[in-house]
């Protein structure tokens, strides 16, 4: 089994060879951050593009989904250390009319890996939820979206926490596929990150 094999298993959505080959790599030593980036995360771009391309359809992209995420339990532990005073609290979630975590639970578990405590909200996320977070105390409230059609919520939340007089209480970072650093600008977030690594550098930064 090589990261390879995974790759296309991810792919045909074979989540017990996913589970199979991640779990033969982490005993063969390979690093779990390239598990994650060449095994995992960079077959789901193909499925994406191929969906794009009209040659996947919702179920294909699914059981792909299904089978990167049985790869991604097993990587957990080893991309998240316990113990670890908190660096501070952090509630994310996916915005409103968006069902995609996959992105979202892996900046939370690269959050929680980097000491943060996190509070995840979980997907479909409305204004009211995040509003309610920033209120009962998080520093940092994190975005995603993957749909160009709900970004627009990530606005929406903001005004929302801004009508609440809760601005300056609380850091905004967002993120996903079709949200740019431009646009975090033009919506009023505090900060954008392309991917997991550099979102805790930047929640770091926010709060350091
Ligand atoms: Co969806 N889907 N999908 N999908 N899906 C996309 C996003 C799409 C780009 C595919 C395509 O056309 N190429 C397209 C969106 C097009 C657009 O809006 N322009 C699309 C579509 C159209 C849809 C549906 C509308 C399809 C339909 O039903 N007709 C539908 C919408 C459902 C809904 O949400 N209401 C839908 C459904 C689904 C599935 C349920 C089948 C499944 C989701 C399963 C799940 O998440 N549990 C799915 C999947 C798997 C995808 C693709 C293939 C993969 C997404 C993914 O998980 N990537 C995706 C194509 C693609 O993006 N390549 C696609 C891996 C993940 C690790 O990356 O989420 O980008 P990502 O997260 C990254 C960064 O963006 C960043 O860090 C992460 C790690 O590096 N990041 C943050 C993310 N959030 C962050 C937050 C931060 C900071 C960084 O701070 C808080």
């Amino acid at each position: 089994m090589s990261l390879e094999n995974i790759y296309h298993n991810v792919v045909e959505g074979q989540a017990p060879a996913v589970e199979a080959g991640v779990k033969a790599e982490l005993d063969a030593g390979t690093d779990p951050e390239t598990i994650l980036k060449q095994a995992l995360i960079a077959p789901m771009d193909y499925v994406g593009q191929q969906f794009e391309d009209g040659e996947f359809f919702v179920p294909e992209m699914l059981i792909a989904a299904r089978a990167m995420q049985a790869g991604m339990s097993l990587l957990k532990p080893y991309l998240v250390e316990t113990g670890v005073q908190s660096a501070g609290i952090v509630a994310i979630g996916t915005v409103k009319g968006d069902l995609h975590d996959i992105g979202k639970n892996l900046v939370a578990m690269m959050l929680e890996g980097a000491g943060f405590e996190v509070i995840d909200l979980g997907v479909d996320v409305p204004s009211d939820k995040f509003l309610e977070v920033a209120m009962s105390g998080a520093q940092v409230i994190g975005m995603s979206a993957l749909l160009t059609t709900t970004m627009g919520g990530m606005k929406e939340v903001i005004e929302a926490i801004e009508d609440g007089d809760l601005r300056d209480d609380v850091k905004i970072i967002i993120g996903g596929a079709p949200v740019t650093d431009a646009f975090a600008q033009q919506i009023g977030a505090d900060a954008y990150a392309p991917d997991a690594s550099s979102a805790v550098r930047r929640i770091r930064e926010l709060i350091g």
